[in-house]
């Protein structure tokens, strides 16, 4: 996976956070030192991290429970939309006829991520045509040529010409019949005055519309640098971070690109021509943090009230009769997107363990389980340690199930009574709850 380092670093503090007791400031300053540690060997630029952790800091102390989310989700909430804001804002990329120029220094991953980007459109249903406008680099031709053949893009070029000017300029009457036309062009060392001034030349000739620079992702955080340069140069439209497949800096490379305030429009994630995608910085984030996609688990969370605390302490106080335990089972199944939030989190990173049998009382037990209490007397019902072999076989003939699964009920029940008794302390009960509901 794309920046697994810092994905598994950051992965670990949303466990310390849903594991915490309570979420004090002493917690919370454990928290925000995971995370600046994280983020730094990233290569993520000091200043940046500390002004990410003053707002996780400011924010999880200041601002109001929303009352659907508990203090555990707020906090993990708020590191997530920090963290997501940290990569600036996504780019929109028309879906309409226009042309593109590709900038960037040698060996950034132009001539490979022009071939990307044209397949990308493709996809989209558009038709997508490239030129190589590269007359530095030996072999450039070939290299691109090769590339839009194996994903049948129309390619134009002139291998034996040096004038990139010329070349653009005969290629787009050329493929003036394509939607999109991608223009790649030469890389530098450094930003030299002679490509900044092809490379003006260039996107005059080609009158770009998307100005896209490339950018390997190993440099880190001196992308912003580059980004800077490029978008003096020329005025970008987005950068395309690639590499990042390759690298522990990625994170560098990206927050500093959006800081720069270029945009990231993709990212390149490997060598091969799908190994690209459409850059979004909620879902890049929700990937890394492993969540699945965190919005559509907080409008579940959001949806669905928590289980009264007053009713669980309640609920614990006297023995925890089979009409608690009734009601308990039925509690967990309203919850129903539970088991949604729970195949979207990776639980067991999260450090949530949820009891065998817990999640999965559906509607059709519960129905089985009132109809076998609709045959318990109320006597039975509060003190069921009373129904021994002869109550157990009228309670199976009066709800015409077999013996054993009263059995079976009654074990069930026991179990869970054994845990509510080990549950004394409120403390403790809200450890309970939490690792049985995510509460
Ligand atoms: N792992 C990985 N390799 C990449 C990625 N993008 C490009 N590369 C590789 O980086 C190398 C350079 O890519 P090019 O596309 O030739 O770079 P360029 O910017 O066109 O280079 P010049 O034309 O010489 O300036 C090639 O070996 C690519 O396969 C990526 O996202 N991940
Ligand atoms: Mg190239």
């Amino acid at each position: 996976m794309v920046m697994e380092n810092l994905g598994s670093s950051l992965r670990d503090t949303l466990k310390k956070i849903a594991r915490a007791n309570r979420i004090d400031e002493k917690t919370l300053n454990e928290v925000v030192k995971d995370i600046q540690r994280a983020l730094l060997s990233a290569d993520v630029n000091v200043a940046l991290v500390q002004q990410l952790s003053k707002r996780i800091k400011d924010r999880a102390l200041k601002e109001e429970l929303s009352g659907k989310l508990n203090p555990r989700q707020h906090v993990i909430n708020i590191v997530y939309q920090e963290l997501v804001a940290l990569l600036g804002e996504p780019i929109s990329v028309p879906l309409t006829r226009h042309t593109v120029i590709m900038v960037g220094l040698q060996g950034s991953g132009k001539t490979t991520t022009t071939a990307k980007l044209a397949r990308f459109f493709q996809k989209k249903g558009l038709k997508a045509a490239v030129i190589c406008a590269d007359t530095y680099r030996p072999g450039a031709y070939d290299q691109l040529s090769q590339l839009c053949e194996r994903i049948g893009v129309a390619f134009y070029g002139e291998p034996e010409n040096k004038n990139a000017v010329e070349i653009t300029t005969r290629g787009l009457i050329e493929l003036k019949r394509y939607d999109v036309i991608l223009v790649d062009t030469a890389g530098r060392h450094a930003l030299e005055t002679d490509l900044v001034l092809e490379m003006k030349a260039i996107n005059e000739t080609a009158k770009a519309d998307q100005r896209f620079l490339v950018l390997d992702s190993g440099i880190g955080q001196q992308a912003s640098e580059q980004a800077k340069a490029f978008n003096e140069a020329i005025g970008l439209t987005g950068v395309v971070v690639t590499k990042l497949d390759g690298t522990a800096k990625g994170g560098g490379a990206l927050s500093a690109v959006a800081e720069v305030g270029t945009g990231i429009a993709f990212i390149g994630t490997g060598e091969t021509i799908d190994d690209f995608e459409k850059f979004e910085p909620d879902r890049f984030i929700s990937r890394l943090l492993g969540m699945g996609d965190v919005k559509t688990l907080v409008e579940m969370i959001e949806e669905e009230p928590p289980i009264e605390m007053e009713e669980a302490e309640a609920m614990l106080k006297g023995e925890f009769t089979l009409k608690d335990m009734y009601k308990q089972m039925d509690a967990i199944r309203k919850m129903g997107p539970l088991t949604k939030i729970v195949q979207m989190l990776p639980l067991g990173s999260l450090g949530v363990e949820i009891p065998d049998g817990a999640l999965q009382s559906t509607k059709e037990t519960l129905e089985r389980f009132k109809v076998v209490m609709d045959s318990m007397t109320d006597e039975e019902l509060d003190h069921p340690r009373i129904i021994r072999s002869s109550r157990i076989k009228r309670i199976a003939r009066g709800s015409g199930v077999t013996s054993d699964y009263v059995r079976e009920l009654l074990k069930y029940h026991k179990t869970m009574q054994r845990a509510m008794k080990g549950v004394r302390s409120q403390k403790e009960m809200q450890k309970f709850l939490r690792k049985q509901s995510l509460k």
